[in-house]
């Protein structure tokens, strides 16, 4: 297959280098027994979801990402969903420690692939963090309080950030796995989210676009520059966002959903140049 890439001419001459890049891990063959903690399990069927998976990945390669497969973990039913494993900034990663006990040996391989990229930090015990709590706008960074992130890992987490520059805020979140099931930055100072599984008021000045009511989880969209990866499953809210004038590309998503997971889950994106 040949990989599209966007690219930007870098500071030596005939050199170019993608923009970003996403790493991503392929659905394992045991996702079945995956965590679940607010949905009833129902069968995922593998083959649908290593196909919606398939195209996620080909769009995001359409947009310019060059992807990098982290190695198959197929004995970890969660590991498609390495978002939980890190929080990727400009300047730094910081590897997680995720909530889940059966998810905690999926940083190893995180670590390892994000080393050559950005100088990597950890979030120890006692501290719990799933990177589906965690929501970056500008310089603030929102983590949800949740059943996998608590209050040592917010503390721990700003150690690590303030000095460059980042504030970290804990948010209540309620009826929802992660903060970034009920809210997503969808721009600079923009986020989406449903006022049901999470307080507005603590996103301030920031521009607030709600879900549509009848899709309660269609408040996770994936950012790539400045244009959208969406689930199909939602088209009211998809709606409401190309009225808004987001440029959104949407993908088949429902089957990692009944894994409570979504498209920001499935990819750690590295923006080039940028460390
Ligand atoms: C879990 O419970 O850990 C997985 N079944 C779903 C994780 C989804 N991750 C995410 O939203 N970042």
């Amino acid at each position: 297959m040949t990989l599209l890439i966007s690219v930007v001419e870098s500071g030596h001459a005939g050199i170019v280098e993608p923009m970003r890049i996403g790493f991503v891990r392929q659905v394992p063959e045991t996702i079945n027994d995956c965590e679940l903690t607010y949905l009833e399990r129902q069968p995922i069927d593998l083959a649908n979801a290593r196909r919606q998976h398939g195209r996620y990945v080909a769009l995001l390669t359409s947009l310019g990402v060059e992807v990098h497969q982290l190695p198959a973990m197929d004995d970890r039913p969660d590991s498609v969903f390495v978002e939980d494993t890190a929080l990727v900034l400009d300047e730094l990663a910081i590897i997680t420690r995720p909530g889940a006990a059966s998810r905690q040996s999926e940083v190893v391989s995180t670590a390892d692939a994000l080393g050559p990229y950005r100088k990597c930090k950890r979030i120890e015990a006692p501290a719990t963090l799933d990177g589906g709590d965690i929501v970056v706008v500008g310089r603030r960074i929102f983590v949800g309080l949740t059943t996998r992130s608590n209050n040592t890992a917010i503390d721990d987490l700003g150690g690590i950030v303030e000095p460059y520059g980042y504030t970290v805020e804990g948010v209540a979140v309620t009826g929802c796995l992660h903060l970034k099931s009920a809210a997503t930055a969808i721009g600079p100072n923009a986020v989406l989210f449903n006022p049901e599984w999470v307080d507005e008021d603590v996103f301030g000045d920031i521009d607030l676009i709600r879900v549509h009511e009848d899709e309660p989880q269609g408040a996770n969209a994936l950012m790539i520059g400045d244009e959208l990866v969406y689930a199909a499953e939602f088209p009211r809210t998809l709606e409401r966002l190309a009225g808004l004038g987001y440029v959104v590309h949407t993908v088949a998503a429902s089957e990692l959903a009944k894994a409570e997971g979504a498209v920001t889950c499935c990819s750690l994106i590295v923006e080039a140049g940028a460390a």
